[in-house]
């Protein structure tokens, strides 16, 4: 008699990338007083790699970034300043 060998279940197929988690993150951008600073803060950070949108709360100062990896704040933070405004958080 043989002893049985159960199949190993799983692996090593670590690969799968949820598609639908993208990470998202909040800062504070000071300065923006209307329509054309929101547009020319979008329109930078979007500029930056990996980012899937840019939304701005130009009310409460706040911009919410979409990316399809985790940002380096130093990109964005550029990119904010290329506008011409200033991200405090
Ligand atoms: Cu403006």
């Amino acid at each position: 008699m043989k002893p049985s060998v159960a199949p190993v279940a799983g692996g090593t197929d670590q690969a799968a990338v949820s598609l639908a988690a993208m990470p998202e993150a909040t800062y504070s951008v000071t300065g923006m007083t209307c329509d054309h600073c929101v547009r020319a803060v979008q329109a930078e950070v979007g500029k930056v790699p990996g980012v899937a949108s840019v939304a701005v709360d130009l009310g409460a100062g706040r911009v919410t970034v979409s990316s399809e990896r985790p940002l380096d704040e130093a990109a964005v933070r550029a990119a904010v300043e290329e506008a011409g405004f200033e991200l405090t958080a």
